[in-house]
């Protein structure tokens, strides 16, 4: 099964919702002159739209249905071997000088870019039907929301738009008819999904994406990482907010007092899985609801950050999901749920390593190949994934459509760190929270092709999704911290320190809600910590740790820090700001200076 399949001929009333706005149509006519599709697919968002793709996927063997008493409206869809995980090495930043797009990212001069892409583009669309999808991100009434266009050529891209985005008739109301409102292009073609010819760039002065290549997650649902990331943190430092890598939570005491925060983990680090946290037993009457489970778009308001989510979907990491990992996310994926090269059971059923009971005798694993327990490949794939609408969550946020956004508490960064960073600690102020947030460090994962497991400095896990100069973004950092006359504290997390065994020193998932208490209580200014070289420690009595079965001094060492490994890791950080060629604002400078002269002290 791959993507790409012949146009289809939809009946009437399918597919013909032109929207107005002559400045879309004109850009849609330009992109067909070029592309020349058999037929031009107009996307309304409907139910009877939705079903008839879906009937088409199967007729073409694009998705896959699934067995419908185990996991009702569900589909499997096989991407290509070659075209698993985002292509950092071919995601590029096209701005008029190479300083704009800053040393962290791929540059090309946009002249250029266009024409070895419109090269790419020319015919690649012929015998196939080109889909315009609208779209919006962000609540439907936000100040923050965006119109977006996705032109595709994939029907597995417009599938998972629609639960990904709020799409259709909305987001053609929102855009109006008014030829120079602001609205992002995005074009996508498969072409030939050949790995030569996979190019995802972005163009941030004209507001406009061009994927071609590929037909997997991050690479083309160009709502995502395109626009609300790379795009998106332009856009904001021009308009003064944040566009971040960040979930939202809401979390609730049994008292009703209610906190949101937000957390920064790299890709596959946790954040999906920290949004939908459970907490144990011993915190009856706390609970935790889901405002969002990857993206975070802030403003100041009242001289506090508040947050949105501009998605409407989670795009979620498969194997390890189980329902003793993440309860409410073996439930939001239950049914209603887009899957993405995962394992397919005898029975029509969905498998992957990590989920509940013992694997299957038989399946088809990603690749469509024959798969038993003895075989030495993975059933699923590392960075298999769900797309699922966020109503299917059972614990999202009320607050969610909520356009001026939930307040924001706290800010959490976060690393996958097997040594160095304690479980949680706290920045003395904003600048230093920044500081935090720009040295941050993860072992790279299977979210995006290239080597896993190798530490990385990722700032604000922004590394491949900051749009602009990452010198200019911490730079933004810092001014959005001098209006702030409320800010968010500022924490940093690492649920994925290990032992001299190697195993983790933290259970994680649920009992991260420890950690989460802590960080509401230093909130409420009623938390306990110690003052350290690089910020306040809980002690081991500060955090709540009753009916934990962990050993006392494990959670010593997991609370504490080790200085040599701190030199390293300061050595680290002066390597990485030495590594960004002098774009580093100086207060991050004297930051530095600082945590080196208090381990001195
Ligand atoms: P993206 O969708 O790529 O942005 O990933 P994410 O940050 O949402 O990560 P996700 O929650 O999907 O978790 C990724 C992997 O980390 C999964 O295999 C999880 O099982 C694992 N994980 C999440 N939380 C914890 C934790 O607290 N401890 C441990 N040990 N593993 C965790
Ligand atoms: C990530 O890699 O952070 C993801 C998956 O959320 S993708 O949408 O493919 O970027
Ligand atoms: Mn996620």
């Amino acid at each position: 099964m791959r993507n790409i399949a012949p146009a289809i001929s939809p009946p009437a009333g399918i597919g013909d919702r032109k929207p107005a706005n002559q400045a879309v149509l004109d850009w849609v006519q330009d992109v067909a002159k070029l592309t020349q599709p058999a037929n031009i697919f107009w996307c309304d968002g409907s139910d009877r739209e939705n079903a008839f793709l879906i009937e088409q996927s199967l007729q073409q063997n694009v998705l896959i249905k699934l067995n419908e008493k185990k996991v009702p409206r569900s589909y499997l869809h096989r991407s290509n071997p070659n075209d698993v995980a985002r292509v950092e090495q071919f995601t590029f930043i096209c701005t008029p000088t190479k300083e704009e797009a800053g040393p962290t990212n791929n540059w090309s001069e946009p002249a250029e870019m266009y024409l070895k892409l419109q090269t790419m583009l020319k015919g690649a669309m012929r015998g196939r039907t080109m889909f315009v999808i609208p779209y919006i991100m962000g609540p439907a009434d936000s100040l923050l929301t965006k119109v977006g266009f996705e032109i595709t050529d994939s029907k597995y891209v417009v599938l998972s738009m629609r639960i990904m985005t709020r799409m259709g008739d909305v987001a053609i109301k929102r855009l109006g008819d008014d030829a120079n409102a602001e609205w992002n292009r995005g074009v996508h073609s498969l072409l030939d999904v050949d790995p030569t010819r996979r190019f995802i760039c972005h163009f941030p002065q004209d507001n406009a994406i061009i994927s071609v290549g590929s037909g997997y997650g991050g690479n083309v649902l160009l709502s995502k990482k395109c626009l609300a990331l790379r795009i998106g943190s332009y856009l904001a430092r021009k308009q003064g907010w944040l566009a971040e890598h960040m979930l939202i939570l809401g979390v609730e005491s049994p008292e009703g007092k209610k906190h949101y925060v937000a957390a920064a983990f790299p890709s596959a680090c946790g954040k999906t899985n920290f949004a939908m946290l459970i907490p144990p037993k011993h915190f009856a009457g706390w609970k935790v609801t889901t405002v969002g489970d990857d993206i975070a778009w802030m403003q100041i308001r009242d001289g506090r950050l508040s947050a949105v989510n501009p998605e409407n979907g989670y795009f979620g990491v498969v194997p390890g999901t189980s329902y003793k990992s993440n309860p409410n996310a073996m439930k939001s994926i239950e049914h209603d749920t887009l899957y993405t090269n995962v394992a397919l059971t005898d029975d029509g059923d969905v498998w992957w390593e990590g989920k509940d009971g013992a694997p299957p005798a038989h399946a088809i694993d990603w690749r469509g190949n024959d798969w038993t327990p003895d075989s030495k490949e993975k059933a699923a794939h590392p960075n298999s994934r769900f797309a699922t609408p966020m109503g299917n969550n059972p614990v999202l946020d009320p607050d969610v459509e909520k356009g001026e956004g939930v307040p924001i508490s706290a800010i959490i960064f976060g690393g996958r760190r097997s040594d160095t960073m304690p479980l949680v600690f706290q920045a003395f102020d904003w600048n230093h929270g920044v500081y935090l947030g720009a040295t941050m460090a993860s072992e790279t994962t299977a979210a995006a092709a290239g080597a896993v497991g190798q530490v990385r400095r990722d700032p604000m896990a922004m590394l491949p999704f900051c749009g602009y100069n990452i010198g200019d973004y911490f730079r933004h950092w810092i001014e959005i911290g001098k209006r702030l006359t409320n800010p968010p504290l500022i924490f940093n997390v690492n649920w994925f320190r290990k032992g001299k065994d190697r195993k983790f020193l933290w259970p994680g998932f649920g009992d991260n809600m420890r950690v989460l208490k802590w960080i509401i209580d230093r909130c409420e200014k009623s938390g306990g910590a110690v003052e350290s070289p690089i910020g306040w420690l809980p002690s081991p009595h500060d955090v709540d740790l009753a009916d934990l079965d962990v050993e006392h001094k494990c959670i010593v060492e997991i609370l504490g820090i080790d200085h040599e490994e701190w030199q390293k890791e300061l050595a680290g950080h002066q390597n990485f700001f030495e590594s960004l060629g002098g774009v580093v604002p100086e207060e991050l400078l004297k930051q530095r200076e600082q945590l080196a002269a208090r381990f001195k002290q």
